[in-house]
């Protein structure tokens, strides 16, 4: 950031308003070797990696949160080869009759891990990662309007990001595809979480130029051409760019998603991203029929989600007595 340190907590509520000035524009890079580390928050050996909150200290002497994730990338096939060539060291671990394990020691430039940086990170970007036992809530229409809405329009997740990319100010050379149109439009890009470098874990997104749309509880048969021009615009192009037929992608949306302004999710079939289990995710072609059926269906159904113990809708849930 290009201004002095402000007030710790003025910059949360700042970050959390989407007025901190993160246009995109002038990125430093992140300060990594002064990160502090104050926590593990989650890992995971099955999708090896680890989620940590460290604090980056100013000249000042004042602290500020990040939310690091370090996350070791799939192997790229056609570096394999390299990667047996150039090992600096293969040390035997064990050896039985034919069987042997070693540790493989790769060089720099093939043992990448990809790090995502939240910073400055606020409390419920804190808590978000943080491994939590979940709950399954089924919320039903009055509940969204009673609970779940007047949550979202006070507290919810600063989607200045995501203007970011509409207007260019950030990721305009990522872009795939887009469709201009005001209502009908939308900006295809490579999601955050996938580093472009395999196609094992391909996973783009494309956010709608609309800004009156929420969620999928906002849908309704008037956005069906918009559904529409995502699920076609956007197979069509990543088969086009990445040669990925339309049948081995995974389009959805999430409920809850963490960030309301509408979104679809794009991933390899093969891959098991994060979020894309029968209790968040919902099939962009299903969504279009059901649509298509009832122009009110995602304002009459129940849907089910989860939500962690300690996260404020569920705890406006309780209070409810809703769960
Ligand atoms: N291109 O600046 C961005 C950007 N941001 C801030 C978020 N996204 C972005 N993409 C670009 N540029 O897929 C992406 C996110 C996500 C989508 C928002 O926008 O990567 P959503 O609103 O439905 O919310 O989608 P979701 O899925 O909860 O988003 P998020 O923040 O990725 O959280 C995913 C959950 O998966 C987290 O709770 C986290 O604990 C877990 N997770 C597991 N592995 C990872 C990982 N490698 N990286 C991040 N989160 C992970």
């Amino acid at each position: 950031m290009a201004e002095g340190p402000r007030p710790k907590r003025k910059r949360e509520e700042e970050a959390e308003a989407g007025t901190v000035p993160h246009d995109g524009a002038a990125a430093a890079p992140f300060p990594l070797a002064e990160l502090r580390l104050r926590r593990v928050l989650r890992e995971s050996a099955r999708d090896k990696a680890v989620f940590l909150h460290g604090e980056v200290t100013s000249p000042s002497g004042e602290g500020t949160d990040a939310v690091v994730i370090l996350e070791k990338t799939p192997f790229q096939e056609e570096k394999v080869l390299d990667l047996l060539k150039k090992h600096t060291k293969l040390e035997l671990q064990m050896h039985n009759d034919i069987y042997s394990t070693y540790h493989l020691y790769p060089p720099p430039e093939l043992s990448e891990i990809k790090t995502t940086v939240v910073y400055p990170a606020t409390e419920k970007h804190l808590q978000k990662y943080l491994r939590q036992e979940v709950h399954l809530i089924r919320e039903t229409w009055e509940d969204y309007k009673n609970i779940t809405l007047p949550f979202i329009q006070s507290q919810s997740f600063s989607i200045q990001w995501v203007y970011n990319i509409l207007e260019k100010k950030a990721e305009a050379d990522r872009i795939i595809h887009e469709n201009p149109d005001p209502c009908n439009g939308f900006v295809l890009v490579p999601d955050f979480k996938w580093n472009q470098t395999q196609l094992d874990d391909l996973y783009l997104i494309a956010l709608v130029h609309c800004r009156e749309i929420k969620s999928l509880r906002d849908l309704t048969a008037e956005h069906l051409p918009l559904l529409r021009n995502i699920l076609q615009e956007g197979k069509e192009a990543i088969t086009k760019r990445f040669g990925v037929p339309g049948s081995q992608l995974r389009i959805y949306l999430h409920y809850q998603p963490s960030y309301y302004h509408l979104h679809v999710h794009f991933t390899a079939l093969g891959y098991d991203a994060p979020g894309s289990s029968v209790e968040r995710a919902h099939l962009l072609a299903d969504v279009i029929d059901n649509l298509a059926l009832d122009s009110a269906y995602y304002q009459k159904r129940a849907l089910t989600f989860a939500l962690r113990a300690d996260e404020l809708l569920f705890k406006k849930f309780q209070e409810a007595g809703r769960v």
